[in-house]
């Protein structure tokens, strides 16, 4: 079993997509480990974001990220980071292929519903980032 960590952005809780998005990480096998909402603070999106930090739309993702609340999870399954980047789709909607979320519930290439670890190394820094290891029991 492996863990990975998501996110339902801000623009997916806001249009009320978050019981949609979890219907379908439960109906693909996911076990739910961790879950809860917050508001994320802009130098707490910033922290989370770091490696991007010399990119240029940094700026514009972590505003977006510290607009309004969120719900991070962690989540479990057989090949969880891999399994999450499928279900989610390609970062841009536009180039989501069908069925996925981003595809479903994301606007833009900054507005993209769902974030996902993009290997083992990200994801044993994201899921502590948020958790705690009692709130993983
Ligand atoms: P992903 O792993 O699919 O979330 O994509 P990246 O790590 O490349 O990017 C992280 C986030 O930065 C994306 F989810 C959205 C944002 N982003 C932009 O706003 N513009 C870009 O050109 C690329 C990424």
């Amino acid at each position: 079993m492996e863990r990975t960590f998501a996110i339902i952005k801000p623009d997916a809780f806001a249009a009320g997509s978050a019981g949609k998005i979890l219907a379908r990480i439960y109906a693909e096998g996911f076990t739910v480990v961790g879950i809860k909402k917050l508001y994320m603070s802009k130098v707490e999106a910033e922290g989370f974001y770091y490696v991007h930090k010399e990119r240029p739309f940094f700026g514009e993702l972590t505003d977006f990220m510290s607009s309004g609340p969120c719900i991070v999870m962690v989540m479990e399954a057989a090949g969880a980071i891999l399994k999450w980047r499928d279900l989610m789709g390609a970062t841009n909607p536009a180039e989501a292929a069908e069925g996925t979320m981003r595809k479903e519930f994301g606007s833009n290439i900054g507005e993209n519903a769902t974030h996902g670890s993009d290997a083992p190394e990200t994801a044993a820094f994201e899921i502590p980032y948020f958790f705690s290891g009692l709130e993983l029991l």
